[in-house]
């Protein structure tokens, strides 16, 4: 039984951990995988009984991964019920697929080069029994050298900051937004603050979010310094023992000395005022934007020190394999998707429900 299998019966609640126990795992580097996963199951068993957050529901992945499903899956099935035995014409049409998902050129040559090996090694030949370990195997590609939390990570003694970079309209501010609203749901003192001061507008706009999510807000006038609104807003943080501070930024990416020097400074002006500095600084990249995306990761990735990636408007696309990609090419952490614009549509992001929501109609 495959890793997507457990996945799939995990959700399905039809098994129980004496059965899991039995199961015989195929090659070592998978059950090495597994094992990962299996104590991340138990975990995460007593964590939902604890408190699974209601619209923390595997739902929310099933419909926000709609599109993805129906264009890379459906294409997925359709190659299996055209083969009767796998031949080189089907590896062909197999890294087709994939490469049209955006899981990117590199992870699908190695890939499918891993695909081949397994199906050499193990004598595989028939289409139907390959469609689970090409789900295992992109899973593989995500745990690989990983922890498969994607917690946030906050400062023990006084306000965590966490500074949102990202090119303009791929979705910070509402992910300020969306985040504010759980950590505040989590019974967590929020502030935002408008360090975007470039963009006509951004101030306004995050001052709307606080407003529609009931926590504090902290900007200026448009052309401001952002070091300044950034100092400023974390006086405000400290003097009203504000416990979270997302800071929006202007990413102008067109010009990277001038960005980088930005961050810098309010980096500075940060470490200065917390101990420690900023906890997380998190990327948001949209996910329609495909291999572009992978690209600007890459280059903030030079540019300043980014801790977890938000992948937003995965619900708009049909190419949620980039989810796979950036992990694979850049080697930072989705942290959380965007599956909507509404405040509520924001999830932590766990593989084992993204690779759930994508592939069920698969099995
Ligand atoms: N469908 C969808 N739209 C989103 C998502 N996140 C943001 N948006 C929309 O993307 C647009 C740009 O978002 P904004 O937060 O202003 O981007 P910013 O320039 O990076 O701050 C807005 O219309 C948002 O409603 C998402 O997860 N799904
Ligand atoms: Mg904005």
């Amino acid at each position: 039984m495959g890793l997507f299998s457990k996945i799939k019966s995990m959700f399905q609640k039809k098994e129980t951990i004496e059965e899991e126990q039995l199961i015989e795992t195929e090659i070592d580097e998978v059950e090495e995988k597994l094992e990962k996963v299996e104590v991340k199951t138990k975990k995460e068993e007593k964590s939902v009984k604890k408190e699974e957050p209601k619209n923390n529901n595997v739902k929310v992945y099933e419909k926000g991964l709609t599109k993805s499903r129906q264009g890379f899956v459906s294409k997925l099935a359709d190659l299996t019920n055209r083969y009767k035995k796998v031949t080189d014409e089907y590896f062909d049409e197999l890294e087709e697929i994939l490469i049209m998902a955006d899981i990117g050129v590199n992870t699908v040559m190695d890939f499918i080069d891993r695909l081949r090996d397994r199906v050499r090694v193990e004598k595989l030949d028939d289409p139907e029994m390959l469609k689970e370990i090409i789900v295992d195997e992109l899973f593989i590609i995500y745990v690989n050298d990983s922890v498969l939390t994607s917690k946030l990570t906050y400062n023990e003694n006084g306000p965590t900051a966490i500074l949102f970079v990202g090119v303009n309209g791929v979705g910070k501010t509402t992910t300020i937004g969306k985040i504010g609203y759980q950590l505040k749901n989590e019974g967590k003192k929020v502030l935002l603050v408008a360090a975007d001061t470039f963009r006509a507008g951004a101030t306004a706009q995050l001052k709307e979010w606080s407003e529609k999510i009931d926590v504090g807000f902290y900007g200026k006038e448009e052309g401001a310094d952002p070091a300044s609104v950034v100092f400023d807003g974390l006086v405000k943080a400290k003097d009203e023992n504000y416990d979270v501070v997302l800071i929006d930024t202007a990413g102008r990416l067109q010009n990277k000395v001038n960005l980088m020097k930005e961050l810098e400074k309010m980096n500075k002006v940060i470490d200065a005022q917390i101990d420690g500095g900023a906890t997380e600084t998190l990327l948001v990249i949209d996910a329609t934007t495909g291999q572009n995306g992978i690209s600007q990761a890459k280059a903030f990735k030079e540019i300043t020190n980014i801790t977890g990636i938000v992948l937003t408007k995965l619900d708009g696309t049909a190419k949620g394999g980039i989810v796979l990609a950036i992990k694979e090419t850049v080697g930072i952490p989705v942290k959380y998707i965007g599956l909507g614009e509404a405040k509520e549509d924001l999830q932590v992001f766990d593989i084992e429900k993204y690779i759930y929501g994508l592939f069920k109609d698969l099995m």
